[in-house]
């Protein structure tokens, strides 16, 4: 008889999640785990989603499909590697909208997406993109359902006004990460609802891994689906894996954000942003100052290297995290 299938959930945003869950999913599919049958599947960010040229753009699980498939732009951070470049030098020559870089390669993903959505939902679409690219673990969107995050600004910016919102890409891409945000909001996620194909990973899972990802624009969005918390939280050992390492964000706006949200930006912030939902918690070695306050609300504590250079350091990590959630008593 098989054994019953075990599942880790990792929740990701773009870069640094996907990189964890290639790390991941490279462990899980390793010798030394193999005898576990346990199986990955990482439960996607979709609120970075937005129409661009019409196309349907889904940047977080475009980088997450890219990684976990080989095939991702190391350089850029997001795209394809050996990505070229003219079909936006063309559009350019025309006087085309040319703040947001879609490269010739990553274009068929964003037509492909939009053919296959006039039949299919987005999980459905996202598992048919994945198995051409043959990636084995399950990547899926947070919901099938559109959401957009915006963020607010506290105060004016080019030709915006404070108080006035701005899509995340906007605000990303075109300007930066530059305006100063006072609040954000996800527009569409009182509509949305825990898909079957995340309630059935979540109903087999013995661990939640958060992997470093923005808490606000990453996780958050994920956690805010209706009711995606409280079916998280039927699985016993959740670890949080800090995105803030000695008071920097590895990528990305969250230490920005948090100053900007007047929080200090500090691993031990982040851990405060999850009490009462982590079990666990995963902290850089340079933050092990935090430990004890961290122990203190309520989780266990594992302080390792975080900053995943390389494949090496991917695997490290994993297999640390692996090891954390099979010592621990919970499982
Ligand atoms: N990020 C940029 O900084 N500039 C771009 O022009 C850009 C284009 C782009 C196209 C497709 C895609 O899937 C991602 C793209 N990104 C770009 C990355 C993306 O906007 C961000 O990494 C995420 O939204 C943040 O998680």
């Amino acid at each position: 008889m098989p054994d019953k299938k075990k599942t880790i959930i990792a929740l990701s945003g773009g870069v640094g999640g996907a990189k964890l869950a290639l790390g991941l999913a490279q462990t899980l599919d390793s010798p030394a785990f193999s005898a576990s049958s346990q199986d990955l599947t990482v439960i996607t960010n979709t609120a970075d989603d937005f129409e661009h040229l019409s196309l349907p753009i889904s940047p977080d699980l475009d980088t997450v499909m890219y990684t976990l498939a080989g095939i991702n732009n190391t350089e850029l951070g997001w795209g394809l590697a050996g990505e070229t470049w003219q079909f936006m030098q063309s559009l350019t020559a025309l006087g085309g909208e040319n703040w947001f870089q879609l490269g010739d390669k990553d274009l068929a993903t964003h037509i492909q997406r939009k053919a296959l959505l006039k039949t299919y939902s987005l999980t459905t679409v996202t598992q048919k993109l994945c198995e051409q690219l043959d990636i084995k673990a399950n990547i899926l969107p947070m919901c099938d359902e559109p959401v957009q995050t915006q963020v607010c600004l506290a105060e004016d910016f080019a030709e915006k006004s404070a108080g006035e919102e701005l899509g995340f890409q906007q605000y990303f891409v075109q300007y930066q990460c530059r305006p100063v945000i006072g609040s954000y909001s996800f527009t569409g996620i009182n509509e949305t609802r825990v898909s079957s194909e995340v309630q059935t990973a979540i109903d087999s899972a013995v661990a939640l891994i958060v992997c470093p990802s923005n808490p606000f624009a990453s996780i958050e969005p994920i956690l805010s689906v209706v009711g995606m918390q409280q079916a998280l939280e039927n699985i016993a050992c959740r670890v949080v894996v800090s995105p803030i390492v000695a008071g920097l964000a590895i990528k990305g706006p969250a230490a920005k954000m948090m100053q900007e949200l007047g929080m200090p930006v500090t691993a031990l912030a982040v851990a405060q942003l999850y009490k009462g939902f982590a079990t666990h918690f995963v902290l850089d070695c340079q933050d092990q100052q935090y430990q004890q306050s961290i122990r203190e609300l309520g989780m266990q504590v594992l302080v390792r290297n975080t900053i995943m250079k390389t494949d090496a350091d991917k695997k490290t990590l994993a297999t640390e995290i692996l090891h954390f959630i099979a010592q621990s008593e919970i499982i």
